[in-house]
Formats: structure tokens, C-alpha cells, sequence
């Protein structure tokens, strides 16, 4: 059923009309949205089956509205509707969400203050340049506050590092549950979707999907609403429930039968953006698509349902991994057959950003070292900082040279292949916290910005690019310098610090620490245009760290990464000529 869908297109609209003052529309809209919410029948049905005339049979859908359906239901899109979103300031639709700010008070708040943003009204906040303003004054002020802080906490984005082992064990717990105590349930499928799926940097919500039996969908519900997890429960229906966990992260929980298991994985994996492509493609082909399954138009019969693969592929499709599900161009290159075959984790030959207790890391080499080994790899290489970074306990040049001793003894007891490495400063003036009787001792050489943030865009861009240059340099570490959540990424053209990299046969690192993952999926796919590889790398602290690889490998993905892009899923052999070929 789509009608969710649309009435809350109908909110959308209704909301942006709203602070646009116009008079009645939003009413009508809004009104005309509960109404398709609350029908109990499939509205995408009323319409192939009854046309224009079964819409406006509906109450509170005139002949205006039941067009937008049409339209809305046919394409995806309602092209009235995009052009006033286009006018509507962008910040209004979130402002909106602020308990108490109703569209009058943003109407005023934008004319006498011209606050348009979010950002605005918290900065106008902070200066208490409300409480001064006609029908507002100082309790108003604090409401909105509070009411700015409730909305920030429900609404903030969670890293990926933190929502996926939540998935994780609440999958795992609900299937325990429901196995046991009284309702011995076996839910073998059971799969988080949505943008956890997709593995992007940040999650909305975690969404779960479910495969059940008619009869047992609420014993499933009823479980998962009952974990220990579970703070509140928001919303609880055979078909769908939503709670908010303890800790604060939403869930939305899907349980649907075995014949629409597919489509419903393939609904709720999204994108947004990709499904309503490949809706289009089914209108086209004379299918109609659903979270129900993939149908013929005409006589409503399925065709594909159980499996995303099926569904794929009568679409004549090639697979498409949920990485690249985002509308940047996969759904034409899997109609050519052409997707890029995905790098996977157990490509992955060995680690090449590590940090040991010689400087910030918590544990000690040879327990960095014993770990690598254990997860299988052929190599490792030991990073820790450099001089300069006095916070994290940059390593002198004595105590450099004490740490490749110490390599020396123990690669003799390993396996694994050890590379002396370090993670150099690019210092302000671009060139690296070593000399360079130092740097060409070293096996490889990671460079780091760690100070000087705000540095302008050129001059930024110049001192990397001059780093670049630097023949003993052999990768560019979390080339953004950004911090999820906490720092914007530096000043820098991309363009400029990319050919420097291909033209001097650098590489760029793909940083996996969830607080990082730097290069994004989006510089990564440019980055690729010029022909320059890559090496995955965990910039771990601890033992445990060694494990945020598959975040890395997720970025990755998402940005069409193969196996021969990442120098660090090549034999050691070859790693090191390539590392012996950037210092040429
Ligand atoms: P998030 O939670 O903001 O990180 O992003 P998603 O992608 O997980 O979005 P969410 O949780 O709102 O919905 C889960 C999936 O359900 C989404 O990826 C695609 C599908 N979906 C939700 N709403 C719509 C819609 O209006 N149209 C279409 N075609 N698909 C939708
Ligand atoms: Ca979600
Ligand atoms: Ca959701
Ligand atoms: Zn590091």
C-alpha cells in the first residue's frame, strides 16, 4: 500500500503552503491526507481499478488532488508540488518540526529576524534576540529551546559504527525470543534494510524486516516489543511496529509472509530515489511494483515477490548490491549488465594504518601484531604519529628506531610481514614532520593534516598538494580531515589534491573508524575518475579496531571500489613495488 506514501506527500505540501501563507489549500491538503491514511483500502488499486473516478469517490479528494495521485502514483513525482518545494525556503520544512513554531511565528521570526534555518533560530536563540520580539518574550524563548533540543536528540543521525552492532544484537535477541518462551517462532529470515543496508556513513532509523507466517506476524510483533532494549513503544501493528530503544535509536520492524519477503527487502532497502527508478522501469515494462510484489498490470497476477534477486532480474536487471542503490547511475549500468563486481572484506590482504601504545594506541605492537595475524592477514603495516603530535604522543626519532628494532626481533617470531610505517604530519608549510634520511627508512609513509584546520582553501590545497610532491610520501591518510558530527571537513579543492595524487602515483586512504570514514563514498567515486588507488585502512587504537574495516569496506562499496582499486588486497610482493614506485 502506497498511501502512507502519499499522504504524506499531501503533509509535506500542506506544511510548505502553511508557512507560504496561503489561506485554505493547506487545510484542504492535509485534510485530504488523513483521509488516503486512514482508508484501509489500497489507493494504488482504486486507481488502476476505477481511474480519476474511484480518487475522487474518496472523501476530502477533489478533482485537483485526485490529479496529483494520478501523477504522483504514475511517476513518482508531482511536478506542482517540486516547483514550490523549489520555493520554499529549505530550512522551513525542518523549522517546522519545532513543537510551538507554528507557520504564523516563522512567518515573523523570518521577516523581523530573516531567520530561515534551523541554525538561525539557534544562534538567534542564544543571543536572546527573541524574547524581545512582539508575542514572543522570554518564556517562549526557553520553550523553544527545549523544544530545539528534543527535536535534535530524536532526530540525530547515528554513525554507522554505532547502529550496526545495535542491528546486530536486537536481531539476534528477537530471534532468540521468539523462539523460545512461548511462542516458538523460527524466524529465519530476518535482515536490518534501509540506509543500514546500504551501509551509509549515518542512519536515520534502523529498519527491520521479517519473514512470517500469517498467523504468527503478531507473536513476532509481540516479541519485539517486549525485548529489555526497549524504552517506548511508539507504534504496534501486525504488519508493522516502531519503538525507541533505551539508549535513544529508533526501530521500525517489518514482518511480512514468504511470497513478498523479497519485495519487501527490496522496497525497504531503498534508496527512495532508487526504487522510484525502478518503478518507472516497471510502469514501462507493463508491471506494477510494490512492497507486496512485482504484478502485471493488467491482470494483477505476481510474477516475482520472494526474492530481490528474482525481482532484478524480471525487470532485466542485473543484481544490484544495496551499496550502490542510492540513483547515481547503477540502475542504468545494471540494464547494460556493467556494474563494477564489489570489493569484499575477505579481499583484504592486510592493514596498513595501525597505531601501537609507542604512541596513542592502547595496546602494545605485539599484541597489534598477534591480532592481524589471527584475523589472517599477510601483512601489516605499524603507523603510530610522529614528532609533532606532542598530544598523542608522537614518537621522537630515538624512539622510532627503538620501535623498528623491536619489529626487527619480533618479525622474526611472526608470520605476518611487518612494515615499518608512520603516520607523518603534513605540517603547515606542506612538507612532512620527519627528515627525510628518516622517511626513506621507512616501509611506508602515511600523511596526516592534524593541526592548522582553518587554514583557507588555497593555501590548504597547496600545502597537501605540496605533501604530494614529497617523493617519500606514499599515502594520503583521511584525506577530509572530518569528524562525524563534531568537525566539518577542511577547506580544500578536491580537484586539484586528486591530480596531484594520480600524477605523482600516490595513493588515498579510505579511513574505516565510524567517526571518520574519510574518504566519503561520494569523493571516492571521484576520485576513482582519475585513475587513483586506494588502500582501506582501519587507523586502529586497539586491538579491537582492526575489526572497522567492514565500515570502510562499506564506504567503499558505495563508491564502486573493486578488488584492484585497493592496493592493500594485493600480495606483498606487489604492495611493495608499488610502494617503491611512489618514491620514484
Ligand atoms: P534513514 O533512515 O534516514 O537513514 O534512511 P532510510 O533509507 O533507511 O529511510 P527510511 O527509514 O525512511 O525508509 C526505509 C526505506 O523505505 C527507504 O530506504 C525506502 C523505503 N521508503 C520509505 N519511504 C518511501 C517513499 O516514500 N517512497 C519509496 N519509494 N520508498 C520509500
Ligand atoms: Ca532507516
Ligand atoms: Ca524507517
Ligand atoms: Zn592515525
Amino acid at each position: 500500500m502506497r498511501n502512507r506514501e502519499v499522504a504524506e506527500l499531501f503533509y509535506e505540501v500542506a506544511d510548505i503552503l502553511e508557512y507560504q501563507q496561503v489561506e485554505w489549500k493547506p487545510r484542504a491538503y492535509r485534510k485530504a491526507a488523513q483521509m488516503i491514511e486512514n482508508l484501509g483500502k489500497d489507493i494504488e488499486t482504486i486507481y488502476a481499478r476505477e481511474g480519476k473516478a474511484g480518487l475522487t469517490r474518496i472523501p476530502g479528494v477533489g478533482g485537483s488532488i485526485a490529479d496529483h495521485i494520478a501523477e504522483y502514483l504514475k511517476t513518482g513525482r508531482v511536478e506542482k508540488f517540486e516547483k514550490l518545494k523549489g520555493k520554499a525556503p529549505s530550512g522551513a520544512a525542518e523549522l517546522m518540526e519545532i513543537r510551538g513554531l507554528g507557520a504564523k511565528k516563522m512567518k515573523k521570526l523570518a521577516d523581523a529576524l530573516g531567520i530561515r534555518t534551523l541554525s538561525d533560530l539557534k544562534n538567534a536563540i542564544a543571543a536572546h534576540r527573541l524574547r524581545r520580539l512582539e508575542g514572543f518574550g522570554e518564556k517562549t524563548e526557553e520553550n523553544l529551546a527545549k523544544a530545539i533540543e528534543q527535536y535534535e536528540k530524536s532526530h540525530a543521525r547515528i554513525a554507522l559504527g554505532k547502529a550496526l552492532p545495535i542491528a546486530d544484537e536486537i536481531i539476534s535477541a528477537l530471534k532468540a525470543r521468539c523462539k523460545d518462551t512461548t511462542s516458538k517462532v523460527d524466524l529465519s529470515k530476518i535482515i536490518y534494510t534501509g540506509s543500514l543496508r546500504r551501509l551509509k556513513e549515518t542512519i536515520g532509523d534502523i529498519d527491520i524486516l521479517a519473514e512470517a507466517k500469517k498467523g504468527e506476524a503478531l507473536k513476532v510483533m509481540n516479541c519485539f516489543v517486549s525485548l529489555p532494549d526497549v524504552d517506548q513503544v511508539i507504534l504496534k501493528g501486525i504488519t508493522k511496529s516502531s519503538v525507541i530503544l533505551k539508549e535513544g535509536t529508533a526501530i521500525d520492524l517489518r514482518v511480512v509472509p514468504p511470497e513478498s519477503y523479497g519485495a519487501a527487502l527490496q522496497y525497504f532497502t531503498g534508496s527512495k530515489e532508487h526504487n522510484i527508478e525502478l518503478r518507472n522501469i516497471a510502469i514501462k515494462k507493463g508491471y506494477k511494483l510494490s512492497e507486496y510484489g512485482l504484478y502485471l498490470k493488467e491482470s494483477g497476477k505476481q510474477i516475482a515477490g520472494s526474492s530481490e534477486e528474482e525481482i532484478y532480474k524480471t525487470l532485466g536487471l542485473a543484481y544490484i548490491p544495496p551499496e550502490l542503490r542510492e540513483n547515481r547511475g547503477e540502475i542504468k549500468a545494471a540494464a547494460k549488465n556493467a556494474l563494477p563486481k564489489l570489493i569484499e572484506q575477505s579481499d583484504l590482504r592486510g592493514d596498513l594504518h595501525v597505531h601501537t601504545n609507542y604512541s596513542e594506541g592502547k595496546d602494545s605492537l605485539k599484541t597489534m601484531i598477534e591480532r592481524a595475524e589471527a584475523l589472517g592477514y599477510e601483512y601489516i603495516a605499524i603507523t603510530d604519529h610522529s614528532r609533532s603530535q606532542k598530544i598523542a604522543r608522537g614518537l621522537e626519532i630515538e624512539k622510532l628506531k627503538a620501535q623498528w628494532e623491536e619489529i626487527d626481533k619480533l618479525s622474526k617470531r611472526f608470520r605476518i610481514k611487518i612494515l615499518k610505517g608512520s603516520e607523518v604530519d603534513i605540517l603547515k608549510d606542506g612538507n612532512l614532520d620527519y627528515p627525510d634520511e628518516i622517511l626513506k627508512e621507512l616501509d611506508v609513509v602515511l600523511g596526516s593534516i592534524h593541526s592548522g584546520f582553518a587554514l583557507p582553501e588555497k593555501e590548504m590545497t597547496e600545502r597537501i598538494v605540496m605533501a604530494l610532491e614529497n617523493r617519500y610520501l606514499d599515502i594520503l591518510a583521511h584525506p577530509s580531515g572530518r569528524l562525524l558530527g563534531k568537525r566539518e571537513p577542511y577547506a580544500v579543492n578536491y580537484e586539484r589534491v586528486f591530480e596531484a595524487a594520480a600524477a605523482n602515483g600516490k595513493l588515498i586512504e579510505i579511513n574505516s573508524q565510524p567517526s571518520r570514514l574519510d574518504l566519503n563514498d561520494e569523493l571516492i567515486l571521484r576520485a576513482k575518475t582519475f585513475g587513483i588507488k586506494f588502500c582501506i585502512s582501519t587507523d586502529s587504537h586497539s586491538a579491537t579496531d582492526l575489526s572497522f574495516m567492514r565500515y570502510g569496506i562499506g564506504q567503499a562499496r558505495r563508491g564502486w571500489i573493486e578488488k584492484e582499486d585497493v592496493v592493500n588486497t594485493y600480495p606483498y610482493s606487489r604492495l611493495k613495488e608499488i610502494l617503491k614506485k611512489s618514491k620514484e
